[in-house]
């Protein structure tokens, strides 16, 4: 015969007469039963229960982040013999964030083989609430300090007859309601580091990138460059804007749970971009006892290159092969050049008067004199020089041309690389009597060289035809002394 109804709803009714179910130790007394009348139980019955919970007073206070529970001791007198389990434990309470979920943790303290057996034994086992048997209660790491909620546990007993929990027949279960508290503790900051990896060299004009600092405290690190002209940063986008060093700095201030982090910092080197240079002008050049340069073409273009010859920054005047070496004198970009300028003896006029003519022609102004004209062909001697031809043959070819173009006047003529001691002008006029020459004036429209000594040059008058009524261009040619090498 079982009496399972009767009895369960008994203790409840004793349970809220006694209204013990919310103290922190709570003791029912199971008086008062009606009839117990199960395997020779007499009637009458005086068992009580008494449950202390651990932490028995106070709130249960836990770090954030920890996993907090409480644990409980029950003593069971049992007048009768009979035997008493926990069989669960619920942890009520509204949804909050202080955890991740305490509103139906169950836990079960199973109580079948530890029965108490006997009449004024205690039991005493702790546990820890369980959530489905899987972990404790864990508080937010968010949870603010200070924090905390109200809930209530509720703990769920069986009462079986002598033969215990394994064997015996349940004859009724009660329950007992705690009140508890969880506060999250008011914790003194503890110390935080950064973890900052390092980053690798790059080079100018490479695209932005991220990195990726970390605080152990899981707050966020806040990045600041050292070195604004090499490098920027927004947010953890670094941005190269130079060549150098780039230094960032790796911060966390730290807030209510977290002291400040050491500073850290990560350097890494921007190289130059490499650029491209070309050594332009003329690599052999006629003495003439000026120094003699060459340009230098980079690429990108509009950068600063620095010439050196022989390593040092004046143009060299002296015959020889000098090295010339190009650099790319950027903040920002790097590249070079070298070469040869060769400074060698050019041709004279004597030289030339030497080789055109016989002793004998030499000998005979009339005949070797600059102005004179043994060939007939209206170029004096002087001219077949300057223009590099044979002075003892007439030629109309090679000599100075005018034409019309682009609405000016345009003088082409042979001009010698190989001499150093004739100079030569293209000169205007509008009467024949003042001449003009120079910038303002003409313009050197090209320089193609025909050969290894001479190069075709185009010379343009600066004043257009439609403005002038009569124009006439010339070339004069003079012979110089040049310098001794
Ligand atoms: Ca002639």
């Amino acid at each position: 015969m079982k009496l399972i109804p009767q009895l369960t709803s008994v203790i409840l009714a004793v349970l809220a007469l006694t209204g013990l179910a919310t103290a922190q130790t709570a003791s029912l007394t199971l008086d008062a039963l009606p009839n117990f009348d199960n395997a020779g139980v007499p009637a009458a019955r005086l068992d009580t229960v008494t449950v202390t919970l651990t932490p028995d007073s106070g709130p249960l206070t836990g770090a954030r982040g920890a996993t907090v529970g409480w644990g409980f001791s029950v003593t069971w007198q049992s007048n009768a013999g009979d035997k008493l389990a926990c069989t669960g434990s619920r942890l009520l309470g509204e949804a909050s964030a202080l955890s991740t979920g305490y509103r139906d943790y169950i836990g079960i303290l199973s109580g079948k083989t530890n029965g108490i057996t006997g009449a004024g034994e205690t039991w005493a086992r702790s546990f820890v609430l369980n959530r489905s048997g899987v972990g404790a209660l864990p508080i937010r790491s968010t949870a603010l300090p200070g924090s905390g909620f109200v809930g209530k546990l509720l703990l769920t007993f069986n009462v079986y007859d002598s033969r215990g929990p394994d064997l015996g027949e349940t004859l009724g279960s009660f329950e007992m309601l705690f009140d508890v508290t969880v506060l999250v503790a008011t914790e003194d900051p503890v110390d935080q580091t950064i973890t900052f990896a390092s980053i690798a060299d790059t080079t100018y004009g490479s695209a932005p990138f991220t990195v990726s600092p970390t605080a152990s405290s899981g707050l966020p690190v806040t990045l600041t460059s050292l070195n604004p002209e090499v490098c920027t940063v927004a947010g953890n986008t670094v941005t190269i804007v130079g060549a150098g060093v780039c230094t960032l700095l790796a911060a966390q201030a730290g807030d209510t749970q977290y002291n400040p982090a050491p500073l850290v910092t990560q350097s890494f080197v921007v190289a130059k971009a490499p650029a491209a240079v070309a050594i332009a002008g003329r690599l052999t050049q006629i003495f003439s006892g000026a120094p003699k340069s060459l340009s230098a073409l980079p690429q990108p273009g509009g950068l600063n290159v620095k010439l050196l010859y022989g390593g040092d920054t004046v143009p060299p005047t002296a015959l020889g092969n000098h090295f010339v070496t190009a650099l790319i004198d950027e903040p920002n970009y790097q590249g070079s050049a070298e070469n040869f300028l060769s400074i060698v003896r050019g041709v004279s006029q004597a030289d030339w008067k030497t080789a055109s003519f016989s002793a004998s022609e030499q000998a005979n102004t009339t005949i070797s004199g600059p102005q004179a004209d043994p060939d007939g062909d209206g170029v004096s001697n002087l001219f077949e020089y300057a223009l590099a031809l044979d002075p003892m043959k007439a030629s109309a070819a090679g000599q100075p041309k005018v034409t019309r173009n682009n609405g000016v006047l345009n003088m082409s003529y042979v001009r010698r690389m190989d001499v150093s001691d004739v100079n030569y002008t293209v000169e205007v006029s509008s009467d024949l009597i003042t001449w003009q020459s120079g910038a303002g004036y003409t313009r050197e429209v090209s320089a193609t060289a025909l050969d290894s000594i001479r190069e075709q040059v185009v010379v343009a008058d600066l004043t257009p035809l439609s403005t002038v009524t009569t124009r006439f261009i010339r070339l004069r040619v003079e012979v110089v002394a040049s310098g001794t090498p």
